[in-house]
């Protein structure tokens, strides 16, 4: 008996279909982030900034459109199962001599996006960018009370939605458009509620209008570098928001959360009243640091919550870290094979015997079955979807990644 067949009768043995596992987990799109690819630095010279910091210098970084269509794509031939890229605004495409505003932008700057979708067989998802511009005053955006300041960026954001929408329209597809925004203060505030009651003034305008392929959300956080008193759109603004806005959800980042909660706990949570869950994972590190995404115990607990309530087609995975510390392709493939490799994880586990032990008080059979999964043979499962999908295997893709930065990262120049 090969190791899979060996692997996929131990797993029969615990009551759990290995093919059927396989099957939903190749039908799972990730959206992966572009800004990995350049250290959120973006096309339109705006640049990082808003409370978020990519920490690093290593060589090689996508300068532009082209090197970043090509470093992502090389990332994807790594990547096993169904892949989306996340775009954010400042991405923009613009001709030689043309400097489109953020208040400016349309859906000619993203067009050339949406045909490197179509080409390589991926979606898009979408982001407004309220950071790293001159248009950012005193770390706020749409909470401003400079009305000028506020109505600059209530303009980005309706018109990113416009264009997210015709992107859905191009590839015939539901766009995801998320608004965060950096706005906070350094200091212990004297109002925390006009700030938030301008922010709702602001969103309310921003969805005035119905846009037939967008799923929007909103992104709520903790505190950011530089605004440490006070946040916002917090998680309680957002939450509430999103119950009574029709058709805007609560996007939950578990970087965005006090170190002790459990972003996965939300899950199921949120999947009582809303019937989707767009959702950030991310690696925070002490703080909200964006480290790259890890096979470890907190992306597994949350792929556990989605798989066991059922809500794989509910919750809409993206992933959102930025190291510029190590190769910045090999932090794409990583971070994308750990989150699939938790959702396969989760996929293999009996959850109806599971939760039937919990129901009946039988703790002493849930944890010691919870446990055993442990010493499955994972790996083989992993390993025969991988080959099934035409990717390198664990301890193969590396190579490969590192071949390319001998051919052109390092080739690039000042980066
Ligand atoms: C920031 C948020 C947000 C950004 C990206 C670049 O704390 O997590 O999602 O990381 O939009
Ligand atoms: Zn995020």
């Amino acid at each position: 008996m090969g190791s899979f067949e060996k692997a996929k009768n131990d797993y029969k043995g615990i009551g759990v279909d290995v093919d059927v596992a396989l099957a939903k987990l190749k039908e799972k799109p990730i959206s992966i982030h572009c800004w990995q690819g350049d250290d959120v630095a973006g096309f339109d010279s705006g640049g990082i900034g808003g409370g978020i910091q990519a920490t690093g210098n290593y060589p090689g970084k996508a300068r532009n459109f082209e090197e970043l269509k090509e470093d992502f794509k090389k990332a994807c031939s790594l990547i096993p199962g169904k892949k989306r890229i996340n775009l954010h605004a400042s991405y923009s495409v613009f001709a030689e001599g043309e400097r489109p505003n953020r208040n400016e932008i349309e859906y000619k700057h993203f067009s050339p996006w949406a045909d490197y979708a179509r080409e390589i067989g991926i979606g898009i998802d979408f982001n407004p960018t309220c950071f790293g511009h001159p248009m950012v005053k005193d770390n706020l955006t749409l909470s401003s009370p400079d009305e000028a300041t506020r109505r600059f960026w209530v303009e980005h954001c309706k018109r990113s939605r416009q264009i997210a929408n015709s992107i859905g329209e191009a590839l015939n597809d539901k766009v995801l458009c998320n608004i965060w925004i950096p706005d906070g203060l350094k200091e212990i505030p004297a109002d925390r509620m006009a700030p938030r009651m301008r922010l709702k003034e602001s969103l309310d305008e921003i969805f005035d209008i119905k846009l037939a392929n967008v799923i929007d959300c909103v992104e709520s956080k903790v505190f950011g570098i530089g605004v440490e008193s006070y946040t916002v759109g917090s998680n309680e603004f957002y939450l509430a928001y999103a119950s009574g806005k029709q058709g805007v959800y609560n996007l939950l980042d578990n970087g965005h959360y006090h170190p002790t909660e459990s972003a996965a706990d939300k899950i199921p949570s949120l999947l009582c009243f809303f019937d989707k869950i767009p959702l950030h994972i991310t690696r925070p590190v002490r703080w909200d640091s964006d480290h790259v995404v890890l096979f470890d115990d907190e992306t597994r607990e949350l792929c556990k919550e989605i798989v066991r309530n059922g809500a794989l087609d509910k919750v809409l995975i993206g992933l959102d870290f930025f190291d510029a510390s190590i190769n910045r392709i090999a932090a794409w493939v990583l971070g994308t094979r750990s989150v699939q490799k938790a959702l396969l994880y989760a996929l293999l586990m009996p959850h109806d015997k599971l939760k039937a032990a919990q129901d009946k008080g039988d703790f002493t059979k849930m944890m010691v079955m919870m446990e055993d999964i442990k010493t499955l043979p994972f790996g083989d499962v992993w390993a025969a979807y991988c080959e099934s999908q035409s990717v390198s295997q664990d301890g193969e893709w590396l190579d490969t990644v590192l071949e390319y930065e001998r051919n052109v990262l390092s080739k690039r120049r000042n980066t």
